[in-house]
């Protein structure tokens, strides 16, 4: 039995088969973790959504920002115009399935016996494991209950703290935080949301166009308070490309844009990597 985690996917449903293949993915006793985005801006989303629901308890998937924009639209408080850009939501016999499943995804997985932790984008600087899974949680309540609305895609609020404010607070609270998981890349010490539009007009870049060492503007995995142990997955990076550390693993390689389709082995000591090469669906720029 082996246990592979798997970056952004974006609908690439031909290039997951073939990473499968190349891995020797056996149904009946491997594990795949999916970092979130299975979907949007590739050729099959459908079928990434399909393939990884019926994989039932042989997949973990932690929601993308791209998951949490399809359970917006499919709730009926998205835009229309985003219903169109999903296309693949008009005449799917098992759409009520396919939306109560999204609906069953945490943000964050947590396995200590692995010794991982997966969230789509990343976390907050001094937000602990622990209060991500209370966050996760609490979120999921919300999700189940079909309470997401489409505030939760607004700009993002930077200074609010991670601790769970007063009750009347909550949904701002838990507005930032999902969208902090789900979307953070570059973030001051605070952990407030920085663009990276924002980190280039700064101006505080050093030679390789990254933000210089004195910068107050880091990648979240450099600002991070990282506690012993510690080990996390996420993806939600194309740019940064794969991104292995001691304590971070960003398998984003952008296969949607013509770069890689990522899986690393978790139960191997040295945490093998296989890729497979994707075409470029879609252009950037
Ligand atoms: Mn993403």
């Amino acid at each position: 039995m082996a246990t592979y985690a798997i970056g952004d996917i974006h609908g690439c449903f031909d290039e997951l088969q073939s990473l499968l293949t190349k891995i020797n993915f056996d149904p009946q006793h491997d594990r795949l973790w999916f970092v979130g985005d299975l979907i949007s801006r590739g050729p099959n989303s459908l079928g990434c959504l399909r393939f990884v629901r019926n994989l039932g308890d042989r997949a973990v998937v932690v929601l993308g920002n791209h998951e949490l924009r399809a359970i917006t639209g499919l709730s009926g408080n998205g835009t229309k115009e985003f219903l169109e850009y999903m296309g693949f939501f008009n005449n799917i016999p098992d759409l009520e399935e396919i939306y109560s499943w999204l609906r069953s995804l945490p943000l964050l997985h947590h396995d200590e016996e692995l010794g991982f932790t997966m969230v789509h984008a990343g976390l907050s600087p001094n937000c602990s494991v622990a209060d991500a899974l209370h966050l996760s949680e609490k979120f999921g309540k919300i999700l189940a209950d079909k309470m997401l609305t489409k505030k939760f895609f607004a700009p993002t609020k930077r200074k609010l703290p991670y601790e769970e404010p007063p009750r009347e607070d909550i949904e701002a609270w838990l507005h930032f935080n999902v969208g902090l998981m789900t979307k953070i890349r570059y973030c001051t010490k605070q952990g407030g949301l920085i663009s990276p539009k924002e980190v280039r007009e700064s101006g505080l870049l050093g030679a390789d166009g990254e933000p210089d060492k004195n910068s107050p503007y880091q990648a979240w995995h450099k600002q991070r308070n990282w506690q012993k142990g510690e080990r996390i997955i996420y993806g939600h990076w194309a740019v940064a490309g794969l991104n292995i550390g001691k304590q971070h693993f960003g398998l984003d390689s952008g296969a949607v844009y013509g770069g890689k389709l990522t899986a690393m082995q978790l139960d191997h000591p040295q945490h093998p990597i296989t890729q497979v090469d994707s075409p470029p669906y879609i252009v950037v720029g």
